[in-house]
């Protein structure tokens, strides 16, 4: 009980006894009134205190995962506008590690290193950020499977796969005729298909025309990317779509498998002060595409080779080494040109979220200025289309009848209804963005069953398996976009947070509230068993295929090619050999390819050296990392390991020396004496490589 609800109490006893007896003196009544409601505020409080301490407790038995025991699942959140995707521990809200992906990260030298820049790569040149905004795990028979997670970049509209084995980001696709990757990447059941669709329409293909011919020339893109074939992710075609906002997908599953929904905003086509112009409409659409018919349509020709520039970036598995390859056509499908491909479903108001329960039946909205939760059947969405229940036509597109799709409406749900998951016991949770709560209702009867306050402005909520055939109901976790007043302050910006909530019983239970980097939109989440074993410790030294590898002391050397000077350096507990360089001169490029020859679980070197305009890099066992270092100064410059493996890490260190342009000091690599020795040995046992290249 709260105070106020004490203070509700105390006067209602006044009243009460303002009422019975009447006649007592006004005074005698307030001291006795108060005097009963401070006995009640006093129980009360006292009550309050020990319950929370007990429910506290609990919750807190219920996150603590004890020191060396592992989490029960891995959730991968999206860092936002970090452009990074966070891989944290639940219960515990532990943070495993920051996968990079499409930001630079001076931490591991991702898109700093020679290996992993042309990840980066784009028709706009090296782009070295981007915003992420949801993640999606490869799924079998609909039940995510733990082999790939994927991650949008909603900036530079791209899509990328990260390799759940190593926990690195391998492959990344971008997306023309797009502007704005927000409706992405989500699944089909099977990963044949990931999605991207436009959140913004543009002139396609993009050109120099007046914005307010918005209605004539701009419209919005709808892709399908084939996903299940690592290395392999392309383009599969393209749907050309009205100049609508579009906003977020789902694929169908169980009876709706072949179909894909998309929400869109805008339906009103405005093109400026869109907080008030798209908010017109009282209804937007959902978008039904019908997968088949749109592999049969170009399957028949009918999907149009279209000019299109794109990029696709690819992480070598041997060589460690990313290559990025230049795109120029795509299919594009009109759906005039193929009835029945799409059609519209009318959807209350501005929509944002697009969720279909774990049966497939249920086609659920977040009409985030709409006062109910409209909840689509796909049954009647297909009687409605074989009876052609159609109100009207947009573009070639039919629009269904809103009362023949409907399946119900959930009344009074909170304000602001973003997004929907499942807990595959028949109940559907939806996140309310205004009224900062996350409610719990039920699917078919559509009655509202608990609200939980969530700390504030919740935007994604995730439940394991969530969105798929058989969620994991166990956990919650909002994901909240305001934290104000719930963490010690850290100046004017505050992290976001997330909560997790136990949903196994009836009502819902807070168990934890950790701060989370960059903006978390979506998250996933999965038993920790289907990734935990297929880990990799280290990459074998014997598999590289860097053509910079080197595998012994006795192989490293430095050799000059023009002005590039090549520095073949191995890195292992606890020195760098060559470690004494000398023969650089201004005007030269130096690349340091470091190759660290451990063979030993978590055991990483770094290299970093002083002045370099880039970062350091990290090197994982087994693998090789090229840093390209320009001098800009004569004199002799230090490098270190970054990466604390050893007591001797200290010692881990170099020299570089730099001499004016011309100068005659001869290019030499010098190795310690102790990997002299070593390499003395090395050099009587036949070598797999051959010297400095
Ligand atoms: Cu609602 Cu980008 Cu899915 Cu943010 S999105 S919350
Ligand atoms: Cu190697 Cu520190």
């Amino acid at each position: 009980m709260t105070v106020r609800s004490a203070r509700r109490i105390f006067s209602s006893t006044q009243e009460l006894f303002m009422k019975r007896v009447p006649l007592l003196p006004k005074l005698t009544l307030m001291i006795a009134a108060g005097a009963i409601a401070a006995v009640v505020l006093y129980a009360c409080s006292a009550t309050e205190t020990k319950t929370n301490n007990v429910l506290a407790g609990n919750a807190a038995s219920k996150v603590y995962v004890p020191p060396g025991q592992y989490d029960e699942y891995y959730a991968f959140l999206s860092g936002g506008f970090n452009g990074q995707v966070m891989a944290y521990g639940l219960p515990s809200g532990r943070l495993l590690k920051l996968i990079s992906v499409y930001s630079q990260n001076p931490e591991t030298g991702w898109g700093y290193n020679e290996e992993t820049k042309p990840m980066l790569q784009t028709t706009y040149g090296f782009v070295p950020w981007d915003d992420t905004h949801h993640t999606e795990l490869s799924q079998t028979n609909g039940v995510p499977d733990g082999r790939w997670l994927f991650i949008n970049g909603n900036n530079t509209p791209r899509v990328a796969r990260i390799d759940l084995t190593t926990f690195e980001t391998t492959e990344i696709l971008q997306i023309p005729n797009a502007a704005g990757g927000h409706a992405s990447p989500f699944t089909t059941p099977d990963t044949k298909y990931i999605v991207s669709a436009t959140r913004f329409s543009v002139p396609i293909p993009n050109a120099d025309v007046s914005i307010s011919t918005f209605k004539q020339n701009f419209k919005g893109t709808l892709s399908f990317i084939t996903a299940d074939q690592p290395g392999k992710m392309d383009i599969s075609f393209q749907i050309m779509m009205p100049g609508f906002n579009y906003d977020l997908g789902h694929a169908g599953k169980g009876p709706s498998n072949g179909w894909f929904f998309f929400t869109m905003y805008n339906t009103e086509q405005a093109y400026q002060k869109l907080e008030l112009n798209a908010s017109q409409n009282d209804k937007d659409f959902i978008a039904a595409v019908n997968i088949r018919q749109a592999e049969q349509c170009v399957a028949q020709g009918k999907a149009k080779a279209t000019p299109a520039d794109y990029f696709h970036n690819v992480m070598d598995a041997k060589t460690h080494i990313a290559r990025a390859e230049r795109k120029t056509t795509v299919r594009m499908l009109d759906p005039r040109e193929c009835p029945g491909v799409v059609y519209f479903l009318p959807t209350p108001k501005s929509p944002h979220g697009v969720d279909v329960d774990p049966s497939g039946e249920y086609i659920v909205a977040g009409g985030k200025l709409a006062t109910v939760i409209p909840v689509h059947s796909f049954s009647r969405m297909q009687k409605a289309i074989a009876d052609k229940a159609f109100e009207s036509d947009v573009q070639g597109i039919p629009v269904l009848k809103y009362n023949s799709t409907i399946a119900g409406e959930v009344q009074k749900p909170g304000l602001g209804p973003l997004h929907t998951e499942f807990d595959g016991k028949g109940n559907a949770y939806t996140s309310m963005f205004i009224s900062s709560e996350v409610v719990k209702w039920k699917l078919g009867t559509w009655e509202v069953l608990d609200r939980m306050p969530v700390y504030y402005s919740v935007g994604h909520i995730m439940i394991p398996g969530g969105d798929s055939q058989k969620p994991w109901g166990k956990y919650l976790l909002s994901m909240n976009k305001i934290t104000k007043d719930r963490y010690l302050p850290t100046g004017p910006e505050l992290a976001q947070s997330a909560q997790l909530i136990d949903i196994s019983g009836d009502k819902m239970k807070m168990l934890l509230d950790f701060p989370t980097i960059g903006e978390p939109h979506y998250a996933q989440a999965i038993p920790a068993e289907l990734i935990r074993d297929k880990s990799v410790k280290f990459f074998k030294l014997s598999d590289n295929a860097n053509p910079n590898v080197t595998t012994s002391e006795a192989a490293g050397g430095i050799r000059r090619d023009g002005k590039r000077v090549h520095v073949n350096m191995i890195a292992i507990r606890s020195h760098f050999a060559p470690d004494n360089l000398e023969g650089v001169q201004l005007g030269d490029t130096v690349y340091f390819h470091v190759t660290n020859i451990e063979q030993d679980w978590d055991i990483v070197h770094g290299f970093g050296v002083m002045g370099a305009q880039n970062s350091e890099v990290v090197i994982a066992p087994g693998a090789t990392r090229t840093l390209k270092w320009v001098p800009t100064i004569v004199g002799v410059f230090p490098f270190y390991c970054t990466d604390f493996c050893s007591a001797l890490h200290q010692e881990m260190q170099g020299y570089v020396r730099v001499s004016p342009a011309g100068s005659t000091v001869a290019l030499t690599a010098n190795v310690s004496a102790r990997a002299s020795s070593q390499s003395k040995r090395a050099q009587q046992t036949p070598r797999s490589v051959s010297g400095p290249r």
